[in-house]
């Protein structure tokens, strides 16, 4: 065939504004690509549920890339396996409970996975403000990453959902919009109370139970969770991350049922 520069151009355009003009509209916007936003999302749509994943950098997959001080692994305890697993990754035992994968392996296969089951990333994009109706979260405000990058004064666009998680990580981005713009959250102060020290045992079951329901109809997941009910950080220990990505989508999940 004879390639035309033009055409090359309009496919591009084509498509992204067949999924873009889809996505405007939807169940869940998860906001973030980490472990926990990317096993969230995979549980969502797998569940039937239209989900849309907005990631502020190139790559998603946050903090899994790197390991340990970028030592390329990751350790998962018993209870965190499973999903490493059903995404495809290759776990090994390392004994007392410790399972250990390649962390740019499983990052590549967590996003593959939630990718794969249906739910749509729209990478190099910021989640930057909330819609707020009625008391409750409709949606996200959203902008090129690029616009914030370089400064520029440009509008940001808006989607509507009916339910916004936020997987932003230690700096609970989204929620801390909604504290600031509402003052008031679910949390034992009504505002963010602040990610505490290191210690890994606490910090990996305080964040499964501290996957909330923030404020109506905003969720948190992963980091985010310990960040904002005042919990310990734990390190790189993932099955948390994973568990509370997969506790989210489920009460999500059990509301619309
Ligand atoms: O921080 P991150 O990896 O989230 P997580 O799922 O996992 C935390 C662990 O990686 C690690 C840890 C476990 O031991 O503590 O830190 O809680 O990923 C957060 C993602 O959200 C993106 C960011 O680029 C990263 O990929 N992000 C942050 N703010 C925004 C955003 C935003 N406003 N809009 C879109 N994406």
């Amino acid at each position: 065939m004879t390639l035309d520069e033009v055409k090359v151009t309009r496919k591009i355009l084509d498509r992204f504004h067949r999924e873009f003009s889809e996505s405007l509209d939807t169940d869940v916007v998860v906001v973030g690509g980490g472990p926990s936003a990317l096993v969230a999302a995979r549980h969502l749509a797998e569940g039937g549920l239209r989900t849309v994943i907005f990631e502020r950098k190139l790559s998603p997959g946050g903090g899994m890339w790197g390991g340990g001080m970028n030592f390329p692994v990751i350790v998962v305890q018993d209870e965190g396996r499973q999903e490493l697993v059903d995404a495809g990754v290759r776990v090994t035992d390392e004994g007392d409970g410790y399972h250990t994968a390649d962390s740019v392996e499983a990052t590549a296969k967590l996003i593959a996975a939630a990718v794969s089951a249906g739910a749509r990333m729209f990478n190099a994009m910021t989640v930057e403000d909330v819609v707020i109706r009625d008391d409750r979260v409709d949606g996200v405000v959203i902008n090129w990453s690029a616009v914030d990058v370089a400064g520029l004064h440009v509008d940001p666009v808006m989607v509507r959902s009916k339910y916004v998680i936020d997987g932003t990580g230690h700096d609970c981005e989204v929620v801390r919009v909604v504290e600031r713009k509402v003052g008031r959250l679910n949390t034992p102060s009504g505002k963010v109370e602040g990610e505490r020290s290191l210690w890994c045992d606490v910090a990996e079951k305080l964040t499964v139970e501290n996957t909330v329901e923030v404020y109506p109809r905003l969720y948190v997941t992963g980091m985010a969770c310990n960040a904002v009910m005042g919990a310990p950080r734990m390190g790189p220990i993932f099955g948390g991350m994973l568990l509370s990505g997969r506790r989210v989508a489920e009460m999500i999940l059990e509301r619309e049922a």
